[in-house]
């Protein structure tokens, strides 16, 4: 460190604040005046260089001088200021959430990025898209867009403007339309407001967008991932359940509310228990309005609304059932009112039917069938356990309506860019068995995120003799196999506690503890509970529905009832959850909820590896959801958590394109013209297309069996190739112009 040089200290505010060396003392610790002139003694270790005047602000963290952690915040922040929330850093993406509309979006916009008549256009999720659309037909291998970050950062709201991006590289069909239209439509079944955020997805969502060989997309594909069906019933307090329960009767016509009969959001148990009715600056009843435009546009026919909106309403009447248990007796009878006349009629089935299956439960013991008599609380848990079946298959019902007016079946079998967009890692003051399947799914992204930037990078370099330091990440393996590993991880124990009539909260925390405590993310916790140290943060989860969430059990009483309704979703909706072989609890290990979803990640990261990954890494500048508030500390515990820094460092140093010779070859070898080698002497040709084009050596590293580049040298390439092309087709019609 150099006298007069610009620093960063850590203020006694515990800011970042700029000032110059002064003078260095002996023992090395420095003499330091800040910006206000206030003069401070400082050790090496609290201090960091800070760049130039003229990095202010830059567009790509690697283009740094010095990279350090308040240099990178300060980068950001400048930007943020002046509306600029999109940074690389390196091959990732950085989105900041503005929290406030940003005229960022245009279709001119995207025609700039299109036409890419800039090269030097700012970072946006248009141009990360666009190189994956690109890369989908220079290259022939499919993409995908991993966004990732914490709730509220704003993935789904990025993985709508790449959409945007890709339905007008490709649109031409018509079918780009219906893709955008899913959006509002998914979101109102699927998405809420929770503490974090007032349009949270409770659920994960892949969608594919397939191209045909012209470049035009011709279909898509929509796989959705554990929607959080616990919310119909129940909500902490400040959240709501699905928007669609409100948009419906916020919004509903007058034929339609006679229909179905149905009343204000506020005369439902399900909706108004917590007190949480409405959202700041949003019109429920205009969004129903957009909700049914939708449905229109995906060609969801108007009885197919008729029928769910029934549903809808059934569920909802259902959060109304009460029951009574006479004094003496201890089994409880249905109250025969309004809510149970409007479900019966609803679901069109019998009153004494529908009492039956709620308050009564078939017990097979020793080959004969017993009627049990159910409690208050187990009628309540009966009536519950309907109400979230119903919706979580009417939430399956529609995301197969959207994927046939999509295309899905058709169009599998060609190229296609894929964009994921999973709930967002939560920590509440209470975490229970969704926020762990959430937590975990993050886990699983992370690792991928991991995986590709750090260890694949790296283990190539090796692989292929190039010189190469390498740099560190946090690996979350242990993480992960304290929930996934066999036979003592998380899951593997959950479910065997499942299989145990007997099991409590308490004795599956005490089984977690004695098997799990060796594990460094692992820590016991007093009441009935546990916390694991994720990669963001750790989280603590209460135990307490932990096993009947798992488990996931309909009884067949209750399927017995959708089955004989004469509704027929009730009927389709029956054979499904028969079909999956859920009664009694057989074979539970392989369908629990957590294996299942286990499965599903497993599957989902799989199909993620044949493909050419891009990351978009959301980030919350603050914990209120305020425009122009950016938390220093908030920030950089989440650039932390994902390893930004790595990455930067990473991409600084590192060769991020790479050919195989042949390829390579293949592609620019007539940049040699005569000399190119006869034999096909792939390795050689190519090393001689760099030499020939004066690609210095500092721009790349011959490996084994592939060219490593450094950033930018392959659109040096692709200039050349295009203009010699341009020439070669010049020359030619010339030539025929003579000739003609
Ligand atoms: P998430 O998907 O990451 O959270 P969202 O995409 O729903 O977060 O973003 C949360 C809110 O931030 C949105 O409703 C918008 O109000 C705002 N927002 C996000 N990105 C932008 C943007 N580019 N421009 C303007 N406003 C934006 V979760 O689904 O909770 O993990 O489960
Ligand atoms: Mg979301």
């Amino acid at each position: 460190m150099l006298q007069h040089s610009r620093i960063w200290f850590k203020a006694s505010t515990g800011n970042w604040e700029i000032g110059s060396v002064q003078s260095i003392l002996q023992d090395g610790s420095l003499i330091c005046s800040s910006n206000d002139d206030e003069v401070l003694e400082l050790a090496v270790k609290d201090i960091h260089p800070a760049n130039p005047d003229i990095l202010e602000g830059v567009d790509d963290l690697t283009k740094l001088s010095y990279l350090n952690e308040p240099s990178v915040l300060h980068d950001l922040k400048t930007r943020f200021e002046k509306d600029n929330i999109y940074t690389n850093a390196g091959p990732v993406l950085i989105a900041l959430n503005p929290f406030k509309k940003i005229p960022l979006y245009s279709a001119e916009r995207v025609q700039m990025y299109r036409d890419k008549v800039s090269k030097n256009f700012d970072p946006h999720v248009f141009a990360i898209t666009d190189s994956a659309c690109t890369a989908l037909f220079r290259d022939g291998i499919n993409q995908s867009v991993v966004i990732s970050g914490e709730s509220g950062a704003g993935k789904t709201e990025t993985a709508k403007i790449a959409m945007q991006y890709i339905a007008t590289f490709g649109g031409g069909r018509g079918v780009e339309d219906e893709i955008l239209e899913s959006n509002p439509l998914l979101e109102a079944f699927g998405n809420a407001k929770t503490l974090r955020n007032d349009n949270s997805s409770r659920f994960g969502k892949l969608i594919d967008i397939y191209f045909d060989d012209s470049g035009t997309i011709s279909g898509a594909k929509i796989q959705t991932y554990l929607l959080e069906k616990s919310r119909v019933v129940y909500q902490s307090y400040g959240e709501r359940s699905y928007h669609v329960f409100y948009q419906l009767c916020a919004g509903a016509d007058r034929a339609l509310r006679q229909k179905i009969n149905l009343k204000l959001a506020s005369d439902y148990q399900y909706l108004s228990r917590n007190g949480c009715l409405t959202i700041d600056a949003v019109d429920d009843a205009a969004q129903f309005r957009a909700m049914l435009n939708a449905m229109d546009r995906v060609r969801i026919p108007k009885n197919d609304q008729q029928r769910l909106f029934e549903m809808l309403a059934a569920v909802l009447w259902l959060g109304n059932i009460s029951f009574h248990t006479a004094e003496s007796e201890n089994y409880s009878t249905m109250a025969v009112d309004e809510a149970a006349r409007s479900v019966a009629s609803l679901l069109g089935c019998q009153i004494d039917v529908l009492h039956t299956a709620l308050c009564t439960r078939k017990i097979n013991a020793r080959g004969e069938v017993i009627i049990q008599q159910l409690t208050e609380a187990q009628a309540i848990d009966s009536r519950d356990a309907l109400a979230k079946a119903i919706y979580s298959c009417l939430f399956e019902w529609l995301v197969e309506k959207i994927n046939n007016s999509l295309d899905a079946g058709k169009a599998c079998e060609s190229k296609f860019i894929s964009i994921l967009d999973i709930y967002g890692f939560e920590s509440f003051e209470n975490n229970s068995f969704e926020q762990l399947c959430i937590n975990y799914a993050n886990e699983r992204l992370q690792q991928f995120f991991n995986h590709h930037l750090f260890k694949i990078e790296q283990d190539e370099y090796s692989s292929e003799g190039i010189d190469w330091t390498k740099i560190e990440f946090v690996d979350n393996q242990e993480c992960l196999d304290l929930i996934e590993k066999k036979p003592v991880g998380l899951i593997t124990l959950l479910d065997e506690e499942c299989s145990f009539p007997k099991a409590t909260e308490a004795s599956l925390a005490l089984k977690l503890s004695e098997h799990l405590k060796g594990n460094s993310c692992f820590k016991a916790e007093r009441s009935p509970g546990f916390t694991i140290n994720h990669y963001a943060g750790e989280v603590t989860y209460g135990t307490s529905g932990f096993l009947e969430k798992n488990r996931d059990l309909l009884h067949v009483d209750l399927l017995e009832l959708l089955g004989s309704c004469e509704h027929d979703l009730a009927k389709e909706f029956a054979a499904k959850l028969g079909g999956t072989g859920r009664l009694n609890g057989v074979d539970l290990q392989r369908r629990s909820v957590s294996t299942k979803f286990k499965n599903q990640l497993l599957n989902l990261m799989e199909r993620l590896e044949t493909t050419s990954p891009h990351f978009i890494r959301c980030v919350k500048p603050n914990n209120r959801q305020l425009r122009n508030v950016f938390d220093f500390d908030l920030v950089l515990q989440q650039l932390h958590c994902c390893g930004v820094l790595e990455v930067v460092r990473i991409a600084r140093s590192g060769y991020p394109t790479r050919y195989s010779y042949e390829h390579f070859a293949q592609r620019y070898g007539f940049l040699l013209g005569q000399t190119k080698s006869r034999h096909n002497d792939y390795r050689n040709d190519s090393l001689l297309v760099l030499q020939k084009n004066s690609i210095l050596p500092g721009a790349f590293q011959a490996g084994l069996s592939k060219l490593f580049f450094r950033p930018g040298q392959i659109g040096i390439l692709e200039h050349l190739r295009t203009g010699t092309l341009n020439a070669v087709v010049y020359t030619q019609s010339r030539f025929r112009g003579r000739r003609d």
